[in-house]
């Protein structure tokens, strides 16, 4: 049988394990991305791993969230990251030039590599042909030192397109058809390959978008075939040079299979406050908008501001509605000025922002409580705009526009009989301004060397973690339900964000989107006990951040015992020695309370002997049975309370200085 690109892409990189769904491969990595709300964390983390130079083909760190600087804070953090960029030898995306997904495609990358970024929207690379994976920043971080990356095999989900794309449809819509149909649970333990005759009417930028947005249905990555959409794309950024084709073979098998007919497909959106609550636009068409949000890395294309713009030209948003526009990088900036486009939004109304994440991460443009706010952005997790009580809605460029001009939610298909407008046909130029005046290059190491590591008042050390103890017996302080996202373990937002690299401030934010008093309890059990979460399925879905694990770490988190975990976040519970534990009946989640005791002992030789173990609920006098699914070398991890203290044991053997 023939291979997909998936596969050709993991047996390329191939270091370690077989390539058999379920089972533990290492795979070599040639590209990483980070961006400044992990990565601070992770030039920590090369600082304590004593890492002299980045041994990658391609490691950039970009500045796009933290923007707003509403005191010293994420200054400081950006000189932060300059000065490590310098150190390390990376690239140094300056703030202002853009989202680093659309911006690393533009500028870094290439089909057939493998990359790694500390953040869950990299799968966009997939857009290229690339294998490109969201993990926790100490995964970047050993990826960056020349350290393979290790991942248990998903399945290979090919889904086929056929047809293309009807007036008032984009590739939005396509991703959240995958939504509607497979929810956030959908395509965890998968790799998701789009293939078929449907691909020649999806550009570079629109397979961005649906890779993008594959972090949301869980899975480990989204792949596209690198053919001539891709072929165009490079031409355009001025990079023939870097294409390759790579495209899967005529009778390749896939593990999993799937159809969508893109002729069929019509405008949907995402209720709040779930990206997997899909609906039709027209079944929610009516309600009122307080607030329409274009950009972030889920719409990143010059033609998603286009299309706005061209749908708005000559005429005014509605007086309800705050129509804000947050350019994705400064080169579609440029080129929506050069259209002509950046003009047609202001004067229709739009406030324009400078290009970065922006609201995505709640970065500002926080809603008003229990408003609805349409964005073009990938997630829309309860309280990540900002706002405790959001309503935020997930949509197309189109749907937005239609939205902005009406004041409530409309099918854009209406727009043609309200306004007499037709699906407006776009000039894009075939060649992007490309300028890389704010992509400043590694230094030689010869003065890389010389360079110190800024770091203000606000940046401080990771704290030092002891090894899991071999007796748990520890209070549940919290119970929580299925698809609780990191958001709501580690809040996003313009308060919490700028402490990303202070633990312990940032660990006082822990959890307080659900339980405010969440962090004081668990001080107050840290030294005698440390505490256990019990959680239901798809726990920690959503962001790659480390923080989610870190700082409940911090407060004595042990344990988190649920019915089934977020990939990412399993990755760095283990990363960070916190036991991911598995009920094997589910039933026995609802026979635990919050303030019930837990006992589990003889943990050392429960977790290297089998995978299955015992928990003791003292008060109920009950036992239930929980598995775990760390390979060997997480055992090793947990057991010595995390990565960082195994690695700093075997630093010089890891990299040889
Ligand atoms: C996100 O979309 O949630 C983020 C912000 O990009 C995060 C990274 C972060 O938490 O800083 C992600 O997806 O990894």
């Amino acid at each position: 049988m023939g291979r997909s690109v998936a596969q050709q892409l993991i047996e390329g990189h191939l270091v370690s394990g077989e390539v058999v769904a379920g089972q533990e491969v290492g795979i070599r990595v040639d590209q990483t991305l980070t961006q400044d709300a992990t990565g601070t964390l992770v030039m920590l983390e090369l600082e304590a791993l004593g890492l002299d130079r980045a041994h990658t083909e391609v490691s950039v760190q970009y500045v796009d969230h933290n923007l707003l600087q509403a005191d010293e804070k994420n200054a400081e953090d950006h000189l932060f990251l300059r000065s490590a960029a310098r150190r390390f030898g990376l690239w140094f995306s300056k703030p202002g030039n853009g989202v680093s997904h659309p911006t690393h495609m533009q500028r870094f990358g290439k089909p057939g590599k493998t990359m790694v970024g500390s953040d869950s929207h990299t799968c966009a690379a997939g857009s290229l042909g690339m294998l490109a994976i969201g993990v926790g920043g100490l995964e970047v971080a050993l990826a960056i030192a020349g350290q393979p990356l290790h991942i248990r095999m998903p399945q290979i989900w090919g889904i086929r397109l056929t047809g293309e794309l009807p007036p008032w449809c984009s590739a939005k819509d396509v991703i959240l058809e995958m939504l509607r149909r497979h929810g956030v649970k959908g395509g965890l333990d998968r790799i998701i390959e789009y293939r078929g005759p449907g691909l020649e009417h999806l550009s570079a930028m629109d397979r961005h978008v649906i890779a993008n947005m594959g972090a949301e249905l869980g899975a480990t990555t989204t792949v596209f075939p690198a053919d001539d959409a891709v072929r165009t794309f490079l031409h355009a950024e001025g990079r023939d040079d870097d294409f390759t084709e790579l495209i899967a073979d005529e009778d390749a098998g896939y593990d999993v299979t799937d159809d969508i007919d893109l002729s069929r497909l019509e405008p949907l959106i995402a209720k709040p406050s779930s990206p997997g609550n899909v609906v039709a636009v027209r079944e929610v068409a009516g309600c009122e908008v307080s607030q329409v949000v274009i950009g972030s890395s889920a719409n990143p294309g010059l033609r998603d501001y286009a299309i706005a713009a061209a749908i708005l030209k000559g005429r005014q948003t509605s007086d309800a509605v705050s129509f804000d526009i947050n350019p994705s990088s400064r080169e579609v900036f440029e080129d929506l000025t050069r259209m002509g486009a950046t003009f047609d939004l202001i004067a229709a109304g739009a406030r324009i922002h400078q290009a970065g994440c922006m609201g995505c991460i709640g970065m500002g443009q926080a809603p008003a409580g229990g408003h609805n706010s349409l964005r073009t952005f990938p997630r829309n997790f309860p309280g990540r705009s900002g706002t405790k009580d959001d309503a935020v809605w997930l949509c197309s460029p189109e749907t937005a526009a239609a939205a902005a001009l009406t004041g409530v939610i409309t099918d854009p298909r209406d727009l043609t009989e309200k306004l007499g407008l037709d699906y407006p046909r776009l000039a894009l130029p075939e060649k992007a301004s490309v300028n890389t005046a704010m992509l400043v290059a590694p230094l030689p190491q010869a003065e890389a060397v010389k360079e110190e590591l800024v770091k203000g008042p606000n940046i401080s050390s990771l704290p030092d973690f002891p090894e899991l103890p071999d007796r748990i017996d520890a209070p549940v302080l919290l119970k929580v339900g299925d698809d609780v996202s990191t958001d709501e373990i580690s809040p996003a937002g313009a308060r919490a964000l700028p402490l990303r690299s202070n633990i312990p401030k940032l660990a006082e934010f822990t959890f307080t989107q659900v339980d405010e008093d969440y962090p004081r309890r668990a001080r107050g059990c840290k030294e005698e006990s440390g505490h256990l979460i019990v959680g239901g399925h798809n726990y920690g879905q959503g962001s790659s951040r480390e923080h989610a694990a870190i700082t409940p770490r911090y407060l004595g988190l042990h344990a988190v015992l649920a019915k089934s975990f977020a990939r990412i976040h399993w990755q760095n519970l283990a990363n960070f020695g916190i036991l991911a534990l598995e009920f094997v009946d589910e039933r026995d989640y609802d026979r635990i309370d919050p303030g019930d005791t837990l006992v589990t002992d003889g943990l050392r030789d429960a977790l290297t002997g089998s995978q299955q173990l015992i928990v003791t609920n003292t008060g109920k006098h009950e036992q239930y049975p929980v598995r775990h699914q760390l390979s060997p070398r997480q055992v090793t991890m947990v057991l010595a309370g995390g990565q960082i203290p195994l690695l700093a044991r075997s630093v010089k053997t890891l990299w040889g200085s």
